[in-house]
């Protein structure tokens, strides 16, 4: 039996897994898989993809429901440790991104860095979303986060 999930842990976990269900029907396919984990830049060859898919799809339709998906995180596999890895990257992006709309804007980024206890004044936020936003919409997209990930 997997472990229980805090409530705000589940809560965060659905927001992860909407993020992944691209055309939002409830269920992961490998293509919706393989689509958020190329946004982040990660290191899954297709090869650990499948192994990921194969490891967790335990009632064989070829995609993960939500139960299913929870289960994924406690397998023991090199692949699920990458994977781990890049949902919590996932986790982090859903709770900046305060509105849920996708993207993290100027405002979402300043609170929730300041309830990270890192209070970035006009300046230094500007300097942040600068060096991150590559498509220079003034918003920070998943693929956009993960570099920002990495400097918090
Ligand atoms: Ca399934
Ligand atoms: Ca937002
Ligand atoms: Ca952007």
């Amino acid at each position: 039996m997997a472990a229980k999930l805090s409530n705000d842990a589940l809560a965060q976990l659905k927001e992860v897994f909407s993020l992944f269900d691209k055309n939002g029907d409830g269920a992961i396919t490998t293509d919706e898989l393989a689509l958020v984990l190329n946004k982040l830049n990660q290191t899954l060859t297709e090869g650990e993809i499948k192994e990921i898919m194969t490891l967790a799809d335990e009632n064989k339709d070829g995609q993960l429901d939500f139960n299913e998906f929870t289960a994924l995180l406690k397998k023991d596999s090199l692949a699920v440790t990458k994977l781990v890895k890049e949902i919590e990257v996932c986790r982090v992006f859903v709770t900046f991104d305060a509105d849920k709309n996708g993207s993290i804007s100027r405002d979402e980024l300043r609170e929730a860095l300041k309830a990270m206890g890192k209070p970035y004044d006009d300046a230094q936020l500007d300097k942040l979303i600068k060096e991150v936003d590559t498509d220079g919409n003034g918003q920070i997209e998943l693929n956009e986060f993960c570099k920002l990930y990495h400097k918090l």
